[in-house]
C-alpha cells in the first residue's frame, strides 16, 4: 500500500504544532521571569513601546504566506496571554486572597465571633443622636441576644447642610453603652487624624462606601492593630473592593471584614442595587468575613427581610441593618430605618427561616 501523502503531511503538522506549543510555553515562562524581575526593580509590567518593537520586527521578517496583519493579530494574542499570566501571578500573592490563605479569617471581639460560621446581626441607628436613643436600641439588643451595635458619629452626608454627626461625643456614647451592655461597637471614621482617638472608644472601625478608595485612610487603618469593617464603594467593582482591602492588609492589619452595601445602577426602585452575587464571589476570592448591609443597599423597609434572607442564603457572615427607636424623627436616613418592634419582627422571621440562630450570650467582659 502506497504511502498516503495526506497522512504524511498531517503528521508533519502535528509535529509542528508540538514545536509551537513548546516554544510558546518556553516564551511564557521567560515572560513570567521577566515580570518578576520587573516587579523587583519596580518597573511597570506592561510596556506598549516594547510590544510595538516586537511586532515591527516580526512584520519585517514576515515572508508569508500569512499577511502582516494576520501575523500582528496572532502575535498580539500570544502577547496578551503572556501578560494575563503575569496578572495571575500578581493576583496569587494578594494577602486577602484565598490562594494566600485557604482558611477563613475569624475575628473574636469581646467574645463575639465574626466569620466563624454562625451569622451575626449587626444593627443600630444610622446616627448616634443621644445616649437615650442608643440605649433604647442596646436594651433591645440584649433582650434579642444581639451582640453587635452600630451607630454613626461621623456622617459623610450627600449635602454639607445635612446632620454631620456628633463626632467624638457620639463615640463616647457608644463606648459607654458598649461597656454597660457588653456589646461590640462599630462606627465610621472618615479621617486618619481621628483614628487613634477612635480606637479608645469603639471596637470596630468602619470605612464607609464613600471612602473605600481613600487610600491614605486605608493605609492609616492598615497600620492599626484594630478590627476594620470595609464597605464597598458606591461604584466600585469587586476587583477594586478587593484591592481596597489589600491596602489595609498590606500595611499589616489582618483584622479586616468586608461589607456589600449595594452599588449604583440605573435602577431607581431601590436606593442602590444589592449585588448579591458579590457575597459568594468575595467569599471565594478572599478569606475575609463578608457582611450584607440591607438598609443602604435597598433603602426600603419592606425589602430588609427578603434581602437579609438572601444574603444569609448565599453565605454572608452576617447582615447589617439600621434600627432607630423613632425613625420618623431620625436625623439621618429616616425613611429606611425600622423601629424596634419592626426590627424584632425581622429578627423573628430570620430565626423562623432557620438562616439565623439566636446567639448564646457569652458572659465575657
Ligand atoms: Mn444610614
Amino acid at each position: 500500500m502506497a504511502h498516503d501523502p495526506i497522512e504524511t503531511m498531517r503528521k508533519q503538522i502535528d509535529e509542528i504544532n508540538l514545536e509551537i506549543l513548546a516554544l510558546i510555553n518556553k516564551r511564557a515562562a521567560l515572560v513570567q521571569d521577566l515580570g518578576k524581575e520587573k516587579l523587583k526593580q519596580g518597573i511597570n509590567r506592561f510596556d506598549p513601546e516594547r510590544e510595538r518593537e516586537m511586532l515591527n520586527l516580526l512584520v519585517e521578517n514576515n515572508n508569508g504566506p500569512f499577511t502582516d496583519n494576520t501575523i500582528r493579530h496572532l502575535f498580539k494574542q500570544i502577547f496578551q496571554a503572556s501578560l494575563d499570566l503575569q496578572k495571575d501571578d500578581n493576583k496569587k500573592v494578594l494577602l486577602v486572597s484565598r490562594k494566600k490563605q485557604p482558611e477563613d479569617t475569624v475575628l473574636t471581639i469581646k467574645g463575639v465571633v465574626f466569620g466563624g460560621g454562625e451569622p451575626l446581626l449587626i444593627a443600630g441607628p444610622c446616627s448616634v443622636e443621644s445616649y437615650e436613643q442608643v440605649r433604647a436600641v442596646a436594651e433591645n439588643h440584649v433582650k434579642r441576644g444581639l451582640r453587635v451595635l452600630r451607630g454613626g458619629a461621623f456622617k459623610p452626608r450627600t449635602s454639607p447642610y445635612d446632620f454631620q454627626g456628633l463626632g467624638e461625643e457620639g463615640l463616647q456614647i457608644l463606648k459607654r453603652i458598649g461597656d454597660e451592655f457588653n456589646l461590640v461597637t462599630i462606627s465610621e471614621i472618615v479621617t486618619p487624624a481621628d483614628l487613634e482617638m477612635a480606637t479608645k472608644y469603639i471596637d470596630v472601625i468602619q470605612i464607609g462606601a464613600r471612602n473605600m478608595q481613600n487610600f491614605e485612610l486605608l493605609k492609616a487603618v492598615g497600620r492599626l492593630n484594630h478590627p476594620v469593617l470595609l464597605k464597598r464603594g458606591l461604584s466600585a467593582t469587586i476587583e477594586e473592593f478587593i484591592y481596597a482591602a489589600e491596602y489595609i492588609l498590606s500595611e499589616g492589619n489582618t483584622q479586616v471584614m468586608l461589607c456589600e452595601r449595594g452599588i449604583r445602577t440605573y435602577e431607581k426602585a431601590t436606593r442602590n442595587t444589592l449585588d448579591i452575587s458579590a457575597v459568594p464571589l468575595l467569599k471565594q476570592e478572599t478569606h475575609l468575613p463578608v457582611f450584607v448591609d440591607v438598609t443602604h443597599s435597598t433603602g426600603r423597609r419592606d425589602l430588609l427581610l427578603p434581602t437579609a434572607k438572601a444574603g444569609l442564603a448565599v453565605g454572608a457572615d452576617g447582615v447589617m441593618l439600621e434600627v432607630h427607636p423613632d425613625p420618623d424623627v431620625a436625623l439621618s436616613d429616616a425613611k429606611q430605618q425600622v423601629n424596634i418592634p419592626q426590627f424584632n419582627e425581622i429578627v423573628d422571621q430570620l430565626l423562623a427561616s432557620g438562616l439565623y440562630k439566636e446567639a448564646k450570650i457569652a458572659v465575657e467582659r
